[in-house]
């Protein structure tokens, strides 16, 4: 089975993420700590908006198949670093969130996932639902 861990700021919709997709009532308890459920692995924002864990989250990528980095489409602005993909041993997708809203920039979010280094991006809202069965697909597939 597929095991994904997702990556991204506080507030980006991971935790939302990993409930419609499992179908699972995910709850984070917003502790700093990596959180399992079923085929996911949550990691807090803070892995990402602070350099000194990136060592952490290079470690918690060991125990996937897939490291899927979220970005939100409304937000102006991205903490992922140019080149920030190569870090990881993984098959590394990108995930576009919120691109129902009013003020989406799916543009400016894809150029974000690929300076740093994304190559598949996944454009989707769990509000809607638009996008997740490409996920699900993707979730279904046996990587290599
Ligand atoms: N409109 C909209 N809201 C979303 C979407 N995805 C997540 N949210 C909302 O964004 C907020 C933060 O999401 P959450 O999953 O807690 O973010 P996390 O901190 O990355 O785990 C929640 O209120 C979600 O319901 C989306 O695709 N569209
Ligand atoms: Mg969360």
């Amino acid at each position: 089975m597929e095991k994904m861990l997702l990556a991204g700021e506080t507030g980006v919709g991971k935790s939302d993420l990993i409930r419609t997709l499992s179908g699972l009532d995910f709850r984070s308890r917003r502790a700093m700590a990596v959180e399992f459920c079923g085929q996911f692995i949550n990691t807090p924002g803070e892995f990402l908006e602070n350099p000194r864990f990136y060592p952490a989250l290079i470690t918690s990528a060991a125990d996937c198949t897939i490291l899927a980095l979220v970005q939100d489409a409304t937000r102006k602005t991205s903490q992922f670093p140019p080149m920030f993909v190569p870090m990881f041993n993984r098959k590394v997708i990108g995930i576009v969130t919120r691109i129902e809203r009013e003020g989406a920039n799916r543009k400016l979010a894809e150029r974000f996932l690929r300076n740093a280094g994304v190559k598949d991006i996944y454009f989707v809202s769990c509000e809607t639902g638009v996008g997740l069965d490409a996920l699900r697909e993707l979730l279904h597939e046996p990587q290599d």
